[in-house]
């Protein structure tokens, strides 16, 4: 037996991961991504070490140019000697991994480059949803000490504007001959975007496509007004520059805020998901009789539909 206290392979992988090291952010995300007891406790105890990274996230629909334009913002980044962490949702089921290997391969510049951190994370298969998982490993990447995190959440259904919660920048991408142009955007994030991008702007329409926004925005309330709407095209490489500029302002916007509050409005929106996730259990799990006798009731009479929304509130909770 040794004198020396061991470190638990818990704490291990802690230290590993505040002093830094690749290869223990990368279990940490593991455990994080995989929910549950392991997961919570690793969290707490990350929890501390946070408050320090700038997260953007590239949202819009699928094939519109996120990985491209992530990878072009990289590389400027990477030229101003920044250090950059991407974590990306597969969209893909995690067994052809198909994505993945699409998504490595556009960035695979960065692939290889030690000041870049690039993790795919299946989208499916999550216990109560990714969004439960996702703000965990947002905080292990940033006690890793990554000074940016940038987001790309898969581009289809409502987690994605949940997603994009999580981040402090939000850029949402268009382009031109994507089914309906801009109108492919739900309206959920065009509320939500800090930069609009109009991205293929070599493809022809692409100008359309920007004046569309441009309207739409109009149309916003007066708090939406101020939102650049900028036009960048991967391919010819024009258009990364002014993005870079509009994300930088954003984020000194952020910047005057104090880090508390950022992890506190994260932590808030993940209760409130996890408060709805279990409130859905609950449900679920009431007897149909339950449901029916209170629907009897709307029925007859006896109880409003208000009342007997409370009603079954009541029961789902109690
Ligand atoms: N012409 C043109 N094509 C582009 C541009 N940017 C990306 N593409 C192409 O658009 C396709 C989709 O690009 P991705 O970067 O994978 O798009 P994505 O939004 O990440 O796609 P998903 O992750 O599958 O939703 C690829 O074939 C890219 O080469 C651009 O500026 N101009
Ligand atoms: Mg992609």
């Amino acid at each position: 037996m040794t004198e020396v206290a061991e470190l638990s392979p818990a704490q291990t992988l802690v230290e590993g991961l505040l002093a830094g090291e690749v290869a223990a952010l990368a279990r940490a995300l593991s455990v994080l991504e995989a929910g549950g007891d392991d997961a919570d406790r690793l969290a707490a105890r990350l929890r501390p070490h946070t408050g320090k990274a700038r997260v953007v996230a590239f949202t819009g629909p699928p094939g519109v140019g996120k990985s491209s334009l992530i990878g072009a913002f990289i590389a400027g980044m990477r030229a101003q000697g920044e250090r950059v962490a991407v974590l990306a949702v597969d969209p893909s089921s995690p067994f052809t991994g198909g994505a993945l290997l699409g998504d490595r391969t556009r960035m695979s510049a960065h692939v290889s480059d030690d000041g870049v951190f690039i993790r795919s994370i299946a989208s499916r298969g999550q216990p109560g949803g990714l969004s439960l998982a996702l703000p965990a490993m947002l905080d292990a990447v940033d006690a890793a000490g990554w000074p940016m995190v940038i987001l790309e959440p898969v581009g289809a259904g409502q987690s994605e504007t949940e997603i994009a919660e999580f981040a402090d920048v939000k850029v949402v991408m268009a382009a031109p001959g994507l089914g309906d142009d801009v109108q492919a955007l739900k309206a959920g994030l065009l509320e939500i975007a800090d930069i609009l991008v109009v991205n293929k702007s070599d493809l022809p329409l692409a100008d359309r496509a920007a004046q569309q926004l441009k309207s739409m925005l109009r149309l916003r309330k007066k708090e939406c007004s101020g939102v650049p709407v900028i036009s960048t095209s991967v391919k010819e490489e024009t258009g990364i520059d002014r993005l870079d500029q509009a994300i930088k302002f954003c984020l000194d916007r952020a910047r005057n805020e104090a880090p508390e509050i950022r992890v506190a409005r994260r932590l808030g929106g993940l209760l409130r998901r996890r408060a709805e996730a279990a409130f859905r259990a609950r449900l679920a799990e009431l007897p149909d009789d339950a449901l029916d006798g209170l629907g009897a009731e709307v029925r007859t009479g006896a109880l409003s539909l208000i009342e007997a929304e409370r009603r079954l509130m009541e029961l789902a909770v109690g």
